[in-house]
This record gives C-alpha cells, structure tokens and sequence, in this order.
C-alpha cells in the first residue's frame, strides 16, 4: 500500500470532496470509506451518489453517514442512469456545497486512497486545474490480475480516443482524479453530453480546450476488490460513438 503523503498546514486542512458514484458495491463502500477517512486529510468530505443499488449498496451508505455525519454525504439515486449522469449530479452538489477541491474515484479500490494527498500536493503546489492518477505515464502500472481483455479494451480505447480528439493526456479514460473547483465551474457541467463512462474522456476534452492544464501522476490501478464491472455494451458503444459528438457538441469551447 502507498504511504500516505504528510502535507503540511494548511495544505492538510483543505476543503476536498471525493465524490464516488456507486452501484452494487456494498461489499468494496466501507472498506474505501475507512481508507479515506485514515488519511491525513481532516477536512476531507465523501459524497456518495448510487443509483438505488440493488444490493444495498445506499443502506451501507447511510449507516457508514450515520457513523460519521460530518464527513460523508449519500445522495440516493431514483434509478441506474449511468456513471457520467451520478458523476454531474454529486459534483454538481459538492461545488454548492463549497468544495474547494473535487475529487472523482470509483468505489472497488481499483483507485488507491493513498495517493489522495499526492495528487492533492501536485494540484497545489502546480498551475494545474486537474491532476490524474494515471496507469500510463512512466511508473504508473496495471494490475496483473486486471483481465487481458480489459487491458486490451483500455489501451484501445486511448488510442482510439486520442486519434480522434488530439488530446495530450496519457490515461484519457482515467476514472482517478482531482480537480480545482473554479475549473469544474468553469468547464459547466450543464453542457456535458455523455450519461456513462464516456463522461472522463469528456471532461479532459473540455478542460483542455479551454486552457487548463492537465498533470497526470502515476499510480498502481488494481482490479476491482468485490463485486463486478458495470461496463456494458451499451456503455462502450457510448464511448465508441461519443468522441464524434463531442467535436461536433464543443467545436465553441474554448480555441481552436
Ligand atoms: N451511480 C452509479 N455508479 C456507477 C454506474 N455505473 C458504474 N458505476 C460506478 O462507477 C465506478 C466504476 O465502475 P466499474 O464497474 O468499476 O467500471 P470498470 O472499472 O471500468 O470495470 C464504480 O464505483 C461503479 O459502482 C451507474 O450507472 N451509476
Ligand atoms: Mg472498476
């Protein structure tokens, strides 16, 4: 496990809210949830967005809120709408509720809590508007237990997707990552098109056509700890199709 990074006052003391989107994950929530709560972050706040998981995934959520009512909100879902749709939605509710920093991470612990602080030191102490906890910049590794045909399909998809959008970011599809709020508000997440997992290409398509600067640090990316994949085929053929839309959609935003 990484070694959580001792940032220093009043770096420690900042305002971030890790938003996490869930959906069957009862098993994987407080495992993440202690995690995020050990580092050395005081003021660190969680707000859980699941989409009335059938397996109880929202019980778990209130019961880990009732333990700790000042760290962790569990906004409840009416439905399964997809993770691009939770993700607008919960940070959407972190920036009114004053988040000064938003996280994104997923809740199966494929993303390390650890290097939390890390990313966060690298946002404060760099121009950077988003930084991401990326598998392919150097040092950055995938789990060996992670199917070949998920790495496959991963190392496709960046492909795929930088040919089409010419970004300059290494893991486009990278789920782990924190943000400035004055960035999140300046990219609007009202225009955001994408309701799945197309959502990350799209935010880092926004955030540099408008001139933010994206870092990407290195982390380990380990398979999922319970449960399953909620990637569909409906959520690929979204993500196959939605690099199309977004030239069309965003040809305004930002310079060309
Ligand atoms: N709220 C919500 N969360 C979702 C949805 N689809 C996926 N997620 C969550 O998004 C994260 C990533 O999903 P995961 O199945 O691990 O995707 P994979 O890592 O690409 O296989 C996990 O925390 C899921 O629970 C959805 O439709 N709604
Ligand atoms: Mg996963």
């Amino acid at each position: 496990m990484i070694e959580p990074v001792q940032l220093p006052p009043p770096w420690c003391d900042a305002r971030v809210t890790v938003v996490v989107p869930t959906y069957n994950e009862a098993g994987n929530l407080p495992v993440l949830v202690e995690r995020l709560l050990a580092l050395p972050l005081p003021a660190l706040h969680i707000l859980i967005a699941d989409d009335n998981s059938p397996d109880g995934t929202g019980d778990v959520a209130d019961k880990l809120a009732t333990d700790h009512p000042e760290r962790i909100t569990v906004v409840h879902r009416p439905g399964k709408e997809g993770l691009g749709r939770a993700y607008v939605d919960g940070i959407g509710r972190a920036l009114d509720a004053g988040a000064d920093y938003v996280a994104q991470m997923d809740a199966d612990l494929s993303h390390p809590p650890e290097a939390l602080p890390g990313m966060l030191g690298t946002l404060l102490s760099t121009s950077a508007g988003v930084v991401i906890g990326s598998r392919y910049v150097p040092g950055g590794q995938l789990d060996e237990a992670w199917p070949l045909y998920r790495r496959a399909l991963s190392g496709w998809a960046n492909f795929y997707v930088h040919s089409l959008l010419r970004v300059r970011i290494r893991d486009l599809t990278a789920g782990f990552k924190i943000w400035r709020s004055d960035v999140l508000r300046d990219i609007d997440l009202g225009r955001v098109q994408s309701n799945g997992y197309s959502f990350q290409v799209e935010m880092h398509y926004l955030a540099t056509r408008l001139g933010h600067t994206v870092l990407e640090v290195p982390i380990r990316f380990a398979d999922r700890l319970d449960g399953t994949s909620k990637m569909t085929t409906a959520t690929k053929v979204e993500s196959a199709l939605m690099p199309f839309r977004l030239r069309s959609k965003h040809r305004g935003v930002g310079r060309d």
